[in-house]
């Protein structure tokens, strides 16, 4: 089930981030605690590889509900038949991808500006990911940072859900939440926190509060 707005803390796996633990014991202590959603992501791996890790990590997922989404690697996600994907701007087109993975699977879509959310993208999607809110070193490639002010104006502007990345921590964990995510997506975070179980409850009891403040406002 597709249950996406109701999704409070995304991992997104970087096994070079991990302090030399696996993506498997991260993944475990992230889910314990409480993580709605967790992507695969792994830029320098072989199909192969690729593979077998997800193989590995859905394995522990289907077990505890947790929905499982591939980085940029359609045939990947097909051949593990994980939830989902999620894309960005350079990767193959959203109708494209709708069309292989049909209606159940769930899409993410990245968007870098304001420009990049049209209506018909949004309907292909399941959700936006604002990348990045803020600067971070643990993507190369980023281009300028939302800042909480365009992630305002993102939210005015579509009603599709919103999920953001990049730079969000536990000291800024509320105030994107205030500002109109539904979700926030992190890697170091997590990864690299030195208890990531201890990280991930903190992340997702705040996100929960500040939801819960948003709502009564
Ligand atoms: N996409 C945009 S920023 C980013 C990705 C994968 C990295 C986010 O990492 P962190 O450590 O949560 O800032
Ligand atoms: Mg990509």
């Amino acid at each position: 089930m597709k249950d996406v707005v109701s999704w409070d803390v995304y991992l997104v796996t970087d096994k070079s981030r991990s302090r030399g633990r696996s993506n498997l014991e991260i993944v475990q202590a992230a889910v314990h605690a409480g993580v709605s959603v967790v992507q695969l992501r792994e830029k320098d791996l072989s199909a192969r590889d690729f593979f077998s890790e997800g193989r590995k990590i859905k394995n522990f997922l289907v077990q505890h509900n947790v929905p499982l989404i591939i980085n940029d690697r359609i045939e990947v996600a097909l051949a593990l038949d994980a939830d989902g994907v999620h894309l960005g701007q350079s990767d193959v087109p959203l109708e494209i991808a709708r069309k292989i993975l049909g209606p159940d699977k769930i899409i993410g879509w990245s968007v870098n500006d304001l420009s990049h959310i049209s209506e018909e993208e949004a309907s292909l999607a399941d959700y936006l990911a604002i990348s990045p809110v803020f600067f971070t070193s643990t993507k190369k490639d980023i281009s300028t940072p939302w800042g909480i002010e365009g992630v305002r104006k993102a939210r005015f502007i579509t009603l599709s859900p919103l999920i953001g990345i990049g730079g969000i921590d536990l000291d800024n964990a509320s105030d994107v939440i205030l500002a109109g995510l539904d979700c926030i997506a992190v890697v170091s975070a997590i990864v690299s926190a030195e208890d990531p179980l201890l990280a991930t409850k903190s992340l997702v009891t705040t996100v929960r509060k500040a939801k819960q403040a948003r709502q009564i406002r």
